[in-house]
């Protein structure tokens, strides 16, 4: 697949290491001070061998608030121009707001991770612009709901089902837009409006999400369904997150999305492995 100048090829897992530039990720505002540790932060995920940096400055976890569009660009920009300066990694802007991956393709963005799936106002027009003329992929992610009301009851006849049916109908939606096949990726959003049962039902029936024959992201990193499952705080998750990913990648998913950029490169490496013995 190719991101704007830079291909990036799927024979083995790649992983995303997520940089977060929400408030309540930094110790104070500060705006030096977030650029730079947001920064340093980067290199290290990158020199642990991140393919891309998933930069974000609105909360989707459970239970967030919106943001508007001004305070995210105020957030996000300066972080993606310094990165971007720097090194030749892949970032992704992750944003559901057409003005936001405007901008942020404009200083260096090569990949646009919408957990909304491109369903705001302007958002299909826009990406599918960005796809047009400099080649940006877009990843479309399944959500029920939306952040703020997404866990309250969530509800399936077969989850696994209603997943691959709404990624059948947004294919189609986004290359009707303009969207080349190979310009999309997709993600079965763990953790958005689902229960423990229903991501562990989507993690059993990860190869039902390859039928498409596009890269399949996995974002299962430190979320509640490692937490609540094995009764572990934020901090102790590393080992059920790995477990997660190791059965993601074995159902051939293309992209984790970490925090534990390390550990998760360990993963691919030997699934890599496994997946090269006749
Ligand atoms: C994701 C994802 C994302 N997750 C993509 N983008 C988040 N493409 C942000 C919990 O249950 O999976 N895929 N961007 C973070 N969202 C959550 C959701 C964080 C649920 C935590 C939970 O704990």
């Amino acid at each position: 697949m190719t991101f704007a100048d830079k291909t990036i090829v799927f024979n083995s897992p790649k992983i995303m290491g997520i940089l977060n530039v929400t408030p309540d990720s930094f110790s104070d505002g500060g705006k030096y001070n977030r650029v730079d540790s947001a920064l340093a932060h980067a290199e290290m995920m990158i020199n642990h061998g991140a393919s891309f940096i998933d930069v974000g400055g609105e909360s989707t976890r459970p239970g967030a608030t919106p943001v508007s569009a001004d305070e995210e660009l105020e957030r996000v920009i300066p972080v993606i121009e310094a990165i971007s300066s720097r090194f030749d990694t892949v970032i992704s802007i992750d944003t559901s707001k057409a003005k936001v991956m405007k901008e942020a393709v404009k200083c260096g963005a090569r990949l646009i991770n919408d957990v909304r799936a491109l369903r705001e106002d302007n958002a299909l027009e826009t990406a599918a612009e960005l796809a047009k003329t400099m080649n940006i992929p877009s990843c479309i992610m399944h959500m029920q709901g939306s952040p703020e009301n997404m866990q309250k009851a969530p509800k399936y006849k077969s989850v696994v089902d209603e997943v691959v049916g709404f990624f059948r109908q947004q294919i189609e939606r986004l290359t009707q837009a303009g969207f080349q096949y190979a310009q999309i990726m997709i993600d079965p959003g763990f953790g958005f409006g689902k229960t423990l049962e229903h991501n562990y039902e989507m993690l059993k029936h990860f190869t039902q999400f390859t039928q498409f024959d596009l890269p399949v992201l996995s974002g299962t990193s430190r979320k509640s369904m490692i937490g609540d499952l094995l009764g572990r705080k934020l901090d102790e998750r590393l080992a059920g997150d790995i477990s997660v990913n190791t059965v993601a990648c074995l159902a051939g998913a293309s992209i984790l999305r970490v925090h534990d950029v390390r550990e998760a490169m360990d993963v691919a490496k030997i699934v890599e492995k496994l997946n090269s013995i006749k």
